[in-house]
């Protein structure tokens, strides 16, 4: 791994909505589980063991019914994806600020420059997969590698549950093996009209004339040239340019219980403490969202007197809002969001706090440690019960 100063993480669920669906009730697990196949004309996706026959995304529902008629046909709840899929995405945004979603159930994570950090870049994807692990109970591949294409090649070498890195000093070597179809944009058609020139493999393309590419594939062809040399620079764009930071969680079950909400809050203030202290902001509203078990939300927020990074602040704000909602219901989802982020100048001063206060003292403790272990660490909870806030 040495040298590798570019890191990017291309990460993508394994058979994302008929995992989902298995965890969500584990009589499915092992079983040939197939989505979409129901309410649809089409198959969304099929899980592994119904992939052994055969079946596959876009494939007609009929077709999928005769390849495997003991299959397990379900329909799309795509709310409940779309749910998980925000959990995923929180959890990358823990490892870093730079967090594209290209999907609902892949996202490249620029982690260049956090080497030192994480140990090495390995780690981290063990350290993903571990808390996607844990969190969702579903398990996803990722690639790693100095630029985009690479990663996403890599994180689909070794599906399911897979975990590949291409270094720098394998590229080349694994360019003149690659077929030119794995490049994004290349089709069976341009597969057929690469191979009339000659090109079979991704480094082949540097032996054509620039003239034939541009006939071809016009101003691809740039991109092309330059993917062939296993160079891509395209930038990791953080799908929002970071107007509000949230961390929510589904509990494991509905509850009314204030003590339970309570622990909860704190650990969700926790994450997004730190997540705004190892991005320099602060913020100046809080946000509480609950979802009740009939799936109804609410939200409830209020402006703070000042901008704040600090865990308590968050906490406390988040918990006095809670106090304020009716807990007549019991309650599904939990969450916290901050915005009006600003920059912050001293991210560690709040009024309320005195130098040497102990949540202070706590912040600076979780930063540090998230900094060496991940901020998969992160659970003040009953360490915190202690400091009666
Ligand atoms: N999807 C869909 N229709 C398609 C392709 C995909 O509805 N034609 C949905 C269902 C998939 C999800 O998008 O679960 C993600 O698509 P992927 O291509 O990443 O496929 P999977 O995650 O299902 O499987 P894999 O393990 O191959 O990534
Ligand atoms: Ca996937
Ligand atoms: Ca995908």
């Amino acid at each position: 791994m040495s040298g590798l100063d570019k890191a990017i993480l291309h990460v993508d669920m394994d058979a994302f909505f008929a995992s989902i669906e298995q965890v969500d009730n584990p009589e499915l697990k092992g079983k040939p589980v197939i989505v979409g196949g129901k309410n649809r004309g089409v198959v969304s996706t099929a899980s592994y063991e119904a992939r052994v026959f055969g079946i596959r995304s876009a494939m007609p529902s009929f077709e999928a019914k005769k390849l495997c008629p003991h299959g397990i046909f379900l329909p799309v709840r795509m709310e409940r994806y779309a749910e998980v899929s925000a959990s995923i995405m929180e959890i990358l945004q823990d490892f870093s600020p730079l967090v594209e979603k290209t999907s609902i159930d892949e996202a490249y994570v620029d982690l260049s420059g956090t080497k030192r950090l994480y140990g090495n870049y390995l780690q981290a994807a063990f350290q993903i997969k571990e808390a996607v692990l844990v969190k969702t109970g579903l398990t996803c591949s990722i690639g790693i590698a100095p630029g985009k294409f690479l990663a996403k090649i890599a994180s689909d070498w070794k599906k399911p549950n897979g975990l590949m890195v291409i270094s720098p000093d394998a590229v080349a070597a694994l360019l003149k093996e690659l077929p030119v179809d794995k490049l994004p944009g290349i089709g069976p058609k341009s597969k057929i009209s690469l191979a009339s020139l000659g090109v079979n493999v991704v480094a082949d393309i540097l032996q054509i004339p620039e003239s034939s590419l541009q006939k071809h594939f016009g101003r691809y062809s740039v991109k092309l040239k330059n993917m062939a040399r296993g160079v891509d620079e395209s930038p990791v764009i953080p799908f929002s340019p970071c107007k509000s930071l949230g961390s929510e969680d589904t509990l494991p079950t509905d509850t009314n219980s204030i003590e339970f909400l309570r622990d909860k809050l704190l650990s969700l203030a926790e994450r997004l403490g730190h997540r705004l202290r190892s991005r320099g902001l602060n913020a100046r509203s809080v946000i509480l969202k609950l979802k009740y078990s009939d799936f109804q939300s609410i939200t409830r927020s209020h402006s703070l007197p000042a901008a704040t990074c600090a865990t308590k602040i968050i906490f406390d704000t988040a918990f006095k809002l809670l106090s304020g909602c009716r807990l007549d219901r019991r309650v599904r989802l939990i969450g916290i969001s901050v915005s009006r982020l600003e920059k912050g100048r001293e991210p560690f001063l709040f009024p309320e706090m005195n130098a040497g206060d102990k949540w202070e003292l706590l912040d600076n403790a979780v930063d540090t440690i998230c900094g060496k272990f991940g901020p998969q660490v992160i659970s003040r909870g009953k360490a915190a019960k202690s400091l009666k806030p």
